[in-house]
């Protein structure tokens, strides 16, 4: 490093507070402060500006509707068309930009732009082809596809014809799909023959078949053709209820189908995540609710303009891929990347050569990847013109204020903004983010909540805690996105989202209170800093402790690249800190480094946070969606029975932890 290098790491290191620049801020969509207190007064009006982003067919009569809460309705009585509103409008100025330009494995080159015309074409076929096979309106269709277009094409067409589609992550198991499908009655699949990981040939039909086997009703399947096409497939044929997509297509060219009129509160899709019980929660979205709030926050938050080129690195099969890969930026009209492959295939600068290629202006992905590019070194974005980004993003985990500086340093140039954007499934789009033309940045902490929410940190009472102190994140008021129910399930919505702070006997809003189950605490200027879900919560001697402020102490040191702390069972504290620990490459397993990572922790948070062993691991079991497994983690260091790893990315690397951990 040069002088200049050094000068530079040690300015950052100390700096807590980042200000947008004012080159970022005179382009911004947003960047009257005056929008906080215009939202708190008018509300909830203020949110008629989100719904002025659509095109309605019927405009509404009542921006919300509290009368049954927590049944909230938006916008009640307009109706639209999302299809219309991602494609349509967008033809006449728009038809011959890209709406998706999709950046496939680089095992054959065939990349594809979509434009507009090209999308419009698609979806009608699609859409056409759907209601041929009996695809009514209100059927849920389930796809089951990796980041492939016709996946969003899929998504569209169903939109387009008021069928809600149910997305089941492809990397999901074949039992995933099975339940996904029973719960929701699901009769018809969208599914493909394989895809490539990694350069390799991966068969999925055969996995979505064996689900189909643990399906309780009758289906039609229609399977998408990527491997085939390069001769890699794996000679599956098709059964009497399986169609091929590509023939559907053709049946259907140049097919028109009138987009049917939505309902606001109609169901747009269903998109089922992981709760604290084993059963899957089907969260419902609606049409003309979460469409306005993904718009809404795709240009104050993400500041998406038409002529940009806009990537963000999730799997469609997660809500932020739903939310701002396809129906945010697409309801903007701008240009929306898709990549089907992993950040470090064919190299670890995979990511930035797209970048560089395409010109890309934003990139929303996760701390997770941020903490891996750490780990692999500034050398590879170092090798691109990154000077086409204009802001940054992350998104699924609390991102530790050396993963943020990085990420601002090597990928930003220092001149992009980065929002770290707090929400959930359930919210449908961000929540806890600052604006990113109109305040300052503090890493670590997510921001304030966006204006129009009322979001409180409290204590188990539900009472406000004081600034600096830990507590639960709750929201006050209702949002646009909100989930409406979990899907035929109106007595589980209350139970895990509302009886925890609500009077449920109440039919005043004011007694209804939405709690994400999140911990949280806020600083002096209304920061927020997410400390994590609650169930991730330790109780050492008595005293409350975050893992994930703990965890980023940790990776604060020097050489750290990745830690998950978890509670292990103590006989005299109650729970002991148990941190498994990756080094970055080059960087010594040794007591010495153990010794300093529990120091760094008694500095950040106490002699009480003091980790009972520190351990040494080159992974950590992670699920698809890349999120750590604590509970794993947890019994290894309980000496427990291992539960089910069947749903890990890299199931192999527990049972190496637990022979480090456990012995034998
Ligand atoms: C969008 C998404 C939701 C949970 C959420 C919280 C964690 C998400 C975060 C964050 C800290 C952020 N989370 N964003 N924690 N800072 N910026 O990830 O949805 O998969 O439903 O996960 O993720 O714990 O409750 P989902």
């Amino acid at each position: 490093m040069s002088d200049e290098d050094v000068e530079l790491e040690a300015r950052l290191e100390e700096q807590e507070v980042f200000e947008p620049s004012d080159a970022f801020v005179e382009q911004a969509n947003v960047s009257d402060a005056g929008i906080y207190e215009e939202f708190e007064e008018e509300w909830p009006e203020c949110w008629e500006g989100a719904a002025d982003l659509l095109d309605w067919e019927e405009s509404y009569d009542q921006v919300l509707d509290d009368s049954n809460p927590p049944f909230y309705e938006w916008f009640t009585d307009g109706t639209l068309n999302a299809s219309t509103n991602c494609i349509d409008r967008h033809l006449d100025e728009r038809g011959d930009e890209a709406a998706i330009e999709w950046v496939g494995e680089p095992v054959d080159e065939d990349n594809v732009t979509l434009t507009y015309s090209d999308l419009h074409e698609k979806v009608n076929e699609a859409a056409a082809a759907l209601r041929d096979l009996g695809v009514g309106e209100d059927d849920v269709v389930t796809m089951y596809m990796p980041m492939i277009p016709e996946l969003p094409i899929a998504m569209l067409a169903c939109a387009r014809i008021g069928a809600p589609h149910s997305v089941v992550f492809a990397g999901f198991s074949a039992d995933a799909l099975a339940t996904r499908m029973n719960s929701a009655d699901s009769e018809y699949l969208v599914t493909c023959d394989g895809y490539y990981r990694r350069g390799d040939p991966l068969d999925h039909l055969d996995k979505a078949n064996e689900g189909l086997e643990g399906v309780e009703h009758d289906t039609d399947t229609v399977v998408v053709d990527r491997l085939g096409r390069n001769g890699d497939d794996f000679g599956h044929d098709l059964a009497d209820d399986q169609h091929d997509w590509g023939e559907l297509m053709a049946d259907h060219e140049g097919a028109e189908v009138e987009p049917v009129d939505r309902d606001a509160e109609d169901m747009l899709f269903l998109m089922y995540t992981s709760g604290t019980t084993g059963k899957p929660k089907g969260v419902k979205h609606t049409t003309g609710g979460y469409l306005s709030w993904t718009a809404w926050t795709s240009q104050a938050v993400l500041d998406i303009k038409p002529e940009d080129t806009y990537f963000c690195s999730a799997d469609i099969g997660w809500i932020t891929g739903h939310s701002y890969i396809v129906y945010g930026p697409l309801a903007l009209g701008t240009t929306t990347m898709m990549y089907e492959g992993t950040p470090d295939h064919p190299d670890r600068d995979r990511l930035w050569e797209i970048v560089e290629d395409y010109g890309a202006t934003q990139l929303y992905t996760a701390p997770t990847a941020i903490r891996a590019f750490m780990k692999w070194g500034e050398e590879y974005p170092d090798q691109h013109d990154l000077s086409s980004l204009r802001l940054l993003g992350t998104v699924g985990e609390p991102i530790n204020p050396r993963a943020w500086k990085w990420y601002y340093k090597h990928i930003g140039n220092e001149e992009c903004p980065v929002v770290d954007t707090w929400w959930q499934t359930e919210t449908g789009g961000m929540m806890v983010t600052t604006l990113p033309g109109v305040k300052d940045m503090k890493p670590g902490s997510a921001g304030p909540p966006l204006p129009g929410l009322d979001v409180q940190i409290v204590d188990t009472n539900g009472d406000e805690v004081e600034p600096g102190r830990a507590g639960y994140l709750t929201v006050n008021k209702p949002w646009p996105g909100m989930l409406r129910t979990l899907y035929k399930n109106d007595e589980r919505f209350i139970e895990e989202y509302w009886a925890e702070y609500s009077d449920t006997d109440s039919s005043d809003p004011d007694d209804w209170v939405y709690f994400p189950e999140d911990g949280a605490k806020i600083d002096e200027d209304g920061y927020i800093t997410v400390l994590g879900r609650v169930d991730d919560v330790l109780n050492v001697s008595g005293h409350r402790l975050g893992t994930m402020e703990i965890e980023s102490a940790i990776v604060g040191v020097e050489g750290v690249a990745e830690a998950a702390v978890v509670g292990g069972d103590h006989p005299v504290k109650g729970e002991a800190v148990y941190a498994y620990v990756i080094v970055e490459d080059g960087q010594e397993e040794s007591d010495e480094f153990r010794a300093e990572i529990v120091e760094a922790v008694e500095d950040a948070i106490g002699p009480i946070a003091r980790p009972e062993q520190v351990i040494f691991t080159p992974e950590l079991p992670k699920t698809r969606s890349g999120k750590i497994m604590r509970r794993l983690l947890e019994d290894i260091a309980n000496g427990e029975e291992l539960g089910n790893t069947s749903t890990l990315r890299n199931p192999e690397i527990v049972e190496d932890i637990r022979q480090v951990v456990q012995g034998d």
